[in-house]
């Protein structure tokens, strides 16, 4: 079954404007946030998956500030000066290491089930996420973080993060789609790159930057032991990534049988569906229906606006889908439309259920990025560390610990007070005890 591991929102949420090309977070830079209510708003999306059927983990936040990083760029003495001095000669430098990033999970890792890899082992590879610093900050923790997760050795394979250069900059299951039968069958796996970093030169985007990188998406593939027949590479339409679809879940979302997507998400995308279907006809034995939402029926700026294709897609115990939407699609007519079409034509899209995520959506994080997805198998499952599967009573609890630790309101500004760094220790300690976890935080280990 496939399991959705959420990052849950971190306690130093806040709007720096930190991702060029990410239309959401430079609209909403330098803004009030609001901490609580987005821990809160990220638990009520699990707790309605859950809901559904749909088995739900956890991801632990990271330990913001990141004060190591802090002083690999040159701030000394104890943390107190480390802090005044970042926030005196750098405020942004400091913004980048307190972001709450973490949360989008989905660019935590790529991750490949049994069922696709030659070893027949769960593998995951940690994204570099080089193409932002406060991002890049992101892998050790991470890998980590999994590795304390995901434990069996003889069941979960790990990679370490691609070599840390911009050729392979790579943002993990933000920009792959695995497409199969069923989640247990073999599947294809589609990873969409922005950019060919070596090898001649294509045109590009003309504004904001492409992340994700062939060779990265390759090595992945490489790593995973993946079938090359069963590996698919596409490339972004350029023109879709300055409209501001920075990663590719930002425009299309595949589920099983199901793939979803915008007609200018791909380059030459009509070649592109025809081929995709043809290789998962060969390969899992079943057709594949591809719903193509047209520029006419959802220009590009809404879908980036309202983050349709950022919906999760997932399959509930009936077996029929359902697609969890952010709010904001519900207050667009044309995305209104859309969505009654796809739930009346002949697919298994059934429901549609619309979230209040604002608090993340206003840094371009939509359902689909709070989420890892990893399919599993009942005995894959058994061997995961079982605190971090969300249950009744650790939603009951984690709502008392955010509404215990966590703040109702940050700015930047607030940013250079230590206390905050106090306040996130306590409150991460707390959630270790809660999942179980042990200590995993730096500050936990070193018995400050
Ligand atoms: O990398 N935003 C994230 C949003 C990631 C969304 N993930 C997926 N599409 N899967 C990013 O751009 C904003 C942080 C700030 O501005 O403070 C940020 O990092």
């Amino acid at each position: 079954m496939e399991v959705n591991f959420d990052g849950l929102v971190g306690p130093t949420h806040n709007y720096s404007g930190l991702s060029y090309g990410n239309v959401a977070s430079l609209e909403h830079r330098l803004t009030v946030s609001n901490p609580r209510a987005a821990v809160l708003q990220g638990l009520e999306k699990m707790k309605l998956l859950a809901d559904l059927g749909v088995k739900q983990g956890i991801l632990p936040p990271q330990e913001r500030p990141d004060f190591m990083a802090l002083r690999r760029l040159g701030f000394r003495g104890t943390e107190a000066q480390v802090l005044a001095e970042a926030a005196r000669e750098a405020p942004s430098l400091l913004a980048a290491c307190y972001s709450a990033s973490s949360m989008w999970a989905a660019n935590a890792a790529t991750v490949s089930p049994a069922a696709d890899t030659a070893d027949a082992r769960v593998h995951f590879t940690p994204a570099n996420l080089v193409s932002h610093f406060h991002r890049s900050i992101e892998p050790p923790f991470t890998a980590a973080m999994l590795k304390a997760i995901f434990k069996d050795e003889s069941t979960f394979a790990y990679h370490s993060p691609l070599p840390a250069a911009m050729q392979f900059c790579d943002e993990g299951a933000a920009n792959h789609v695995r497409l199969c039968s069923a989640h247990d069958s073999p599947g294809i796996e589609l990873f969409v790159y922005g950019r060919r970093a070596f090898g001649p030169a294509e045109p590009g985007p003309k504004v904001y930057p492409a992340r994700q990188s062939l060779e990265a998406s390759s090595a992945v593939a490489r790593l995973h032991g993946l079938d090359p027949q069963k590996t698919l590479f596409v490339r972004q339409n350029p023109a879709a990534i300055d409209a501001g679809v920075f990663h590719n879940d930002v425009i299309s979302v595949g589920n099983e049988n199901v793939l979803l997507y915008h007609s200018e998400a791909y380059s030459e995308a009509a070649r592109f569906a025809d081929k995709l279907k043809s290789v998962f006809s060969e390969h899992c034995g079943d057709e594949l229906i591809a719903i193509e939402i047209t520029a006419k029926q959802v220009p590009l700026a809404d879908a980036v606006h309202s983050y349709l294709f950022n919906s999760q897609l997932v399959t509930l115990p009936d077996g029929s889908m359902c697609l969890i939407a952010p709010m904001e699609c519900a207050e667009n007519r044309k995305i209104g439309m859309a969505i009654d079409q796809i739930l009346a034509a002949d697919n298994p899209i059934r429901k549609v259920e619309y979230i209040d995520i604002r608090q993340s959506m206003k840094n371009g994080g939509g359902p689909a990025c709070l989420r890892l997805r990893i399919v599993l198998t009942r005995q894959d499952i058994a061997r995961t560390h079982q605190g971090v599967f969300l249950t009744d009573s650790l939603y009951d609890d984690l709502k008392v610990w955010a509404n215990r630790h966590y703040r109702d309101r940050l700015h930047p500004d607030d940013l250079a007070d230590m206390s905050l760094v106090l306040e996130v220790r306590s409150c991460l300690d707390d959630l270790t005890q809660l999942l179980g976890l042990g200590p995993v935080y730096p500050f936990q280990k070193v018995g400050s």
